[in-house]
């Protein structure tokens, strides 16, 4: 039957679900004709990002807040983004186990996305996935990724709130504010606040932020101390979270922030759209024949990306006439 993976994912099949994941992922042309049955049932999911170095206590902390929204009757989604491991690789075998406990519940959905040879973006992925488990009527969808680099700061642009994860101890707290990590963080958590110093993260991130130019109406990022491998704090953080969501809500940052995701997604797939095009011009051989003249210095980037683009348009102005006086025909 037609789109038979999309109807099952929207009646709550898991089985369906995985398949498409790993469909869109790979970017199979029919997962993605299964996709377009999905977007009109979406939009309704809250996504919250958690992100933060290795070991801080991402998954401890994200098993806490699933059973804490279990308990207010929320279903929930789980994407756990691995940048280093294939599908079945170690790191996911332990947040696995951390959150196991939620293995038997229907209303928790876990699956994670290797980065490691995604065919699509990783933006393109983790949205469609969200999607996904948006479609199947989760209510939140937590993505949990490692942040210490670039590529994660997109990451931030797919959650409605962004958590970062710090521990006492793992250096100086001004030292881990990688670029932009201030900025694209709504919650601030210090984790492991058993362990003696996150009084001392705390007061360095409170001066951080009172040093920045904020407007008088702008969200005033929390910090929650938690200590996540006794559940204390999870309460707390839950809070904020729903003080951030309802910041969002009367602002109409909400909307915006789904519109800037909407635009993310769109672009990488123009992206990916118009690489496929310029490699299919002339199964790729056009390309190879600029790449020796950029070689022998006959031409320059600039110059032979120009050459590309409107090569590029001419024939899809022709695919253009072609569609267009074959329905004229028919
Ligand atoms: N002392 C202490 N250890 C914690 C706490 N939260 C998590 N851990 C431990 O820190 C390690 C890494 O936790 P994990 O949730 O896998 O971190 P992730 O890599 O950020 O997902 C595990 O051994 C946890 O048991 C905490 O609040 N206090
Ligand atoms: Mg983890």
């Amino acid at each position: 039957m037609k789109f038979e993976l999309a109807r099952k994912v929207l009646s709550g099949d898991t089985i369906a679900a995985a398949k498409l994941i790993s469909g869109i992922a790979d970017e199979v042309p029919g997962a993605l004709a299964e996709m377009n049955q999905i977007y009109p049932h979406t939009g309704k999911a809250y996504i919250i990002g958690v992100t933060g170095a290795p070991g801080a206590g991402k998954s401890t902390l994200t098993g806490n807040l699933i059973s804490h929204f279990r308990q207010e009757g929320k279903s929930v989604g789980v994407i756990a983004i691995d940048p280093t491991s294939a599908f079945t690789g170690g790191a996911l075998l332990g947040d696995r186990i951390r959150m196991q406990q939620h293995g038997e519940d229907k209303d928790v959905f876990i699956r994670s996305l290797a980065t490691r040879g995604l065919q699509g973006g990783l933006a393109k992925a983790t949205i469609g996935t969200t999607h996904i488990m948006d479609a199947m009527g989760k209510d939140i969808i937590l993505v949990e990724t490692v942040g210490s680099g670039q590529i994660e700061i997109d990451i931030t642009k797919v959650a409605d709130t962004t958590l970062f994860v710090m521990t006492p101890g793992a250096g100086d707290a001004i030292q881990m504010m990688k670029a932009g990590i201030l900025e694209a963080t709504d919650i601030f958590v210090i984790n492991k606040a058993d362990k003696s110093g996150a009084d001392i993260i705390k007061s360095d991130l409170q001066s951080m932020l009172s040093m920045r130019n904020q407007l008088p109406d702008e969200w005033q990022p929390g910090i929650i101390l938690t200590e996540a491998i006794y559940d204390k704090g999870t309460a707390e953080l839950a809070a904020e979270i729903a003080r951030h969501r309802e910041y969002l809500n009367k602002t109409g940052e909400l909307k915006k922030r789904k519109q800037g995701r909407l635009k993310l997604e769109l672009m990488e797939t123009v992206e990916r759209f118009v690489r496929d095009c310029i490699n299919g011009i002339d199964h790729g051989d056009y390309l190879a024949k600029l790449v020796n003249d950029l070689d022998k210095g006959k031409t320059n980037p600039q110059a032979a990306a120009q050459q590309l683009v409107s090569r590029l348009a001419s024939d899809l102005g022709r695919i253009k006439k072609v569609r267009q006086s074959g329905r004229k025909m028919a």
